[in-house]
């Protein structure tokens, strides 16, 4: 049985996804945030303290884009995977990666020293410089999709969730609004998918941000 440790609305919500994606069974444990603080017990599981935290038997994963691949290779089937032998599967790893190195990191910045983290640790410095990196990738990431409706092999993929979830992110963050209109359009269809909306009707209540 596949065991999926989540806060709500955190990066393991692309976890959750997937797995609502490929319709596999799971058992999901939600946790309050952050859980290295409001769950001290979770060090014991997870001594990173973060979400994700999935189990599948021996295997243990913390990385929120590595298990929609795992998921995808392990249980799924194209349409949701890419094949390694299809021409856009380094598109599609590409995407993956991004989605969480390059668009939610930095966010992750302006959220802990814009909102998280009381006000005389504040540090509008980063806050500012890490705005200006995000939107500039956001721009970069228009261009690169060239009005693609996916991001990869032309239909709907573990990278699209990869990706959709750091323009979900850019909501609680405040960055939305100035998202290019080509991404926020594409984050509408995406997240209008009925495993999204299963996803969130799993996790329930409120989400963290
Ligand atoms: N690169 C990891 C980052 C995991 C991570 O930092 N998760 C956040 C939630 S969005 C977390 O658990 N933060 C609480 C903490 O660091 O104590 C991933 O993609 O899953």
């Amino acid at each position: 049985m596949i065991t999926l440790h989540h806060c709500r609305d955190a990066r393991s919500f692309r976890a959750l996804w997937a797995l609502e994606e490929i319709g596999i069974a799971y058992e999901l444990k939600v946790l309050p945030f952050p859980p290295r603080y409001r769950a001290r017990e979770y060090l014991q599981i997870n001594p990173f303290g973060t979400v994700p935290f999935l189990t599948d038997g021996a295997t243990r994963m913390t990385e929120s884009a590595a298990i929609p691949q795992y998921l995808a290779d392990r249980y799924g089937a194209p349409p949701f995977r890419v094949l390694p032998e299809e021409p856009d599967y380094g598109a599609y790893l590409n995407a993956l990666h991004f989605g969480e190195a390059t668009l939610t990191f930095p966010q992750t910045i302006v959220l802990r020293y814009g909102r998280l983290e009381p006000e005389e640790r504040r540090l509008p410095q980063a806050v500012a410089d890490y705005t200006k990196w995000t939107i500039g990738r956001l721009r970069g990431l228009e261009t690169w999709l060239a009005g693609a409706d996916y991001v990869a092999a032309g239909r709907f993929t573990a990278a699209d969730i990869s990706v959709a979830y750091a323009l979900m992110l850019t909501k609680p963050v405040g960055l939305w609004d100035q998202a290019p209109s080509s991404l926020q359009n594409y984050f509408e269809r995406v997240s209008s998918r009925p495993a999204f909306a299963r996803a969130k009707t799993a996790q329930g209540g409120e989400g963290i941000f």
